[in-house]
Order: structure tokens, then sequence, then C-alpha cells
């Protein structure tokens, strides 16, 4: 497999555990928007993959903009539908997104959709420009949104790694899709004006499409707080907690479920940051279901 300058290969041959970084470390410290053009400029095609429970949070408007002026085509990618319970609400909100494809990695729903549209695609930008050999597929997006997880099920090879944790991918890595069609994975892209570590809102944002690692809050029950707001009854719910006894309150829900788990301190008081952490790790571990 052919490798560019500044890229990461993947060899075929080894599998994900020799992916080399080829690019040096002023390359990744440069800014998202650079980034993205680089993909965009390499594309013919951008897969944008949002998150299906949070459209608008991992929508890139600014690189949706770029794409359109240098003429690529784009396609929707919304990933992780297996986590959206009300359908009929999600199919309401995008109906204006097109092309897209509603897809989940996890139970391999919307694959053969999406491969067939990027081959019938691909097929008409070969035929427009006689000197293209390759298609090329960028696909970009959030961190944390699927992208490496797409690749890998789209190839049909394991070769990509992927985690729970963002910013997992590093570079740009290239693959095969078929001997005319070349994907490129690449390092979620987040906003510098959306990426805090001071700004408390910002970061229970990230947190809440799984951009920052739990592991990595400061306040952990102020994002319980944030989720009672937004999701009214889904904690108590899914934590089979007395609603009555919670009454709307974040501090009553910790020590309720605290209480439920055994997580105590040495003085048998409630631990609330580890309950409260727990809260945030089965959220972005995609249990708590919308
Ligand atoms: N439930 C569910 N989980 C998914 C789906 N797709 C990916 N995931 C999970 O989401 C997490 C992130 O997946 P990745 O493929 O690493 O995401 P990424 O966009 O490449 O992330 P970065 O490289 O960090 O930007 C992993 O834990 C995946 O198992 C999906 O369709 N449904
Ligand atoms: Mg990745």
């Amino acid at each position: 497999m052919k490798s560019l300058i500044g890229f990461t290969k993947v060899s075929k041959k080894f599998g994900k555990k020799r992916i080399r970084n080829l690019d040096n470390i002023d390359k990744e410290k440069e800014s998202y928007l650079e980034l993205s053009e680089k993909i965009i400029d390499k594309s013919d095609i951008i897969l944008e993959v949002l998150d299906s429970r949070f459209i608008k949070e991992t929508r890139n408007k600014t690189i949706e903009r770029i794409i359109k002026e240098k003429n690529k085509r784009i396609i929707y990618v919304l990933n992780k539908v297996d986590l959206v319970n009300d359908k009929e609400k999600l199919y309401r909100q995008v109906s204006f997104l097109l092309p897209r494809v509603f897809v989940s990695c996890k139970n391999y729903q919307g694959i053969k959709e999406l491969r067939q549209k990027i081959k019938n695609i691909s097929k008409k930008i070969i035929a427009e420009k006689t000197n293209l050999s390759k298609v090329t597929v960028g696909v970009i997006g959030y961190p944390n949104t699927g992208k490496s997880s797409l690749i890998n099920i789209l190839t049909g090879r394991n070769s990509l790694g992927v985690s729970p944790k963002a910013g997992f991918t590093k570079g740009i890595i290239k693959l095969n899709l078929t001997k005319d069609i070349v994907l490129l994975d690449s390092p979620g892209i987040i906003p510098d004006e959306k990426y805090s570590n001071m700004d408390n809102d910002l970061m229970l944002e990230q947190a809440k499409v799984g951009a920052r690692d739990y592991t990595n809050l400061k306040n952990p029950d102020l994002f319980v707080l944030k989720i009672m707001k937004e999701y009214p009854k889904l904690l108590e719910k899914y934590y089979n907690l007395n609603i009555k006894e919670v009454n709307n309150d974040p501090e009553n829900l910790i020590n309720s479920l605290g209480r439920k788990k055994g997580f105590l301190r040495k003085g048998g008081s409630i631990d609330e940051d580890k309950t409260a952490r727990l809260i945030i790790k089965d959220w972005q571990e995609g249990k708590i279901k919308l």
C-alpha cells in the first residue's frame, strides 16, 4: 500500500499493531482547521460522521462550508443509531441532511447502503474526471463518533484501533476500500473555540458527546445535573431509582445510586465522586439510551 508523506501507513500484513505514524510532532499540533482542510483537499468524497444522539453538537458547519466551497461531495453518516430509542424524532431532526445514511457500527446497520452510496458517487466522479484513477474518501468528524470503527467495518478488516477514549486516532491513515477507492481515517476534530480545559460548560458538553473522558472531568456532579436537566427522569429510570426519593435533585440521585452500588468511603459516607463518574462512564459507553 502506498503511503503519502505526512500520513500514517497501515501495513496490511501486520494489522493494527503495526500502525506507523509518519506524521511528525509539529504536524500533530496543527490547528483543527488546517488538518480538516488537508483531508478535504486530498478527498473527493467526505463522510462526515455524526453521533445520531447529538447531531447538533457533533456537526461542524464550518467544515461543511469548506467542503462545499472546494466542490467536494459530502455524505452524512449518522452513526450509533443503535443508541437512539426515539427514531421518529431522529428522522424529523435530520430530514434536511442529504445525502445521509443511518449507521450502527455495533449492529452492522446501514453499512451495505453506505458502501453502495460511496461506490455510486465514486463511479460518477471517475466518469466526470477522466484523469482520475482512484477516488479518495475522507472520513472526518468530532472525536469518538466512530470514524475508525466505520472504516474497519467498511473495509472488513480490523486494521484500525478504536477506543471509548476520545482522541485515539493520531494522524491521517490511508486504507483501500476497493481497488478504485481509498479511505482516509483522521483524528477527531473539535473546533478550537469549543475545546477548553477551563470553561465548565464546554467541558461538560464535551463529556456529554464523549469527546472528554470521564476520568478527565473536574466536577462530575455537574455532569449529572446537566443530564438530569436535559433528559428528565432518564437516569432514575436507567438505574431503577425511586423517583420521589430523588426528587429531581442530583445530590439525592448520586447518594441513592452510591448507596445502591455500595460506593462507600472509609467512614461509611457515600463516595459521591466515584458514583458520579460511574454515571458518566455508563453514559459514555452508550449504556444509557436516549
Ligand atoms: N453503540 C455504538 N458504539 C459505537 C458505534 N460506533 C463506534 N462505537 C464506539 O464508540 C467508541 C469510539 O469509536 P472510534 O471508532 O474509536 O471513534 P473515532 O471517531 O475514531 O474516535 P477518535 O479517533 O478518538 O476521534 C468506541 O468505543 C466504539 O466501540 C456504534 O455504532 N454504536
Ligand atoms: Mg479514530
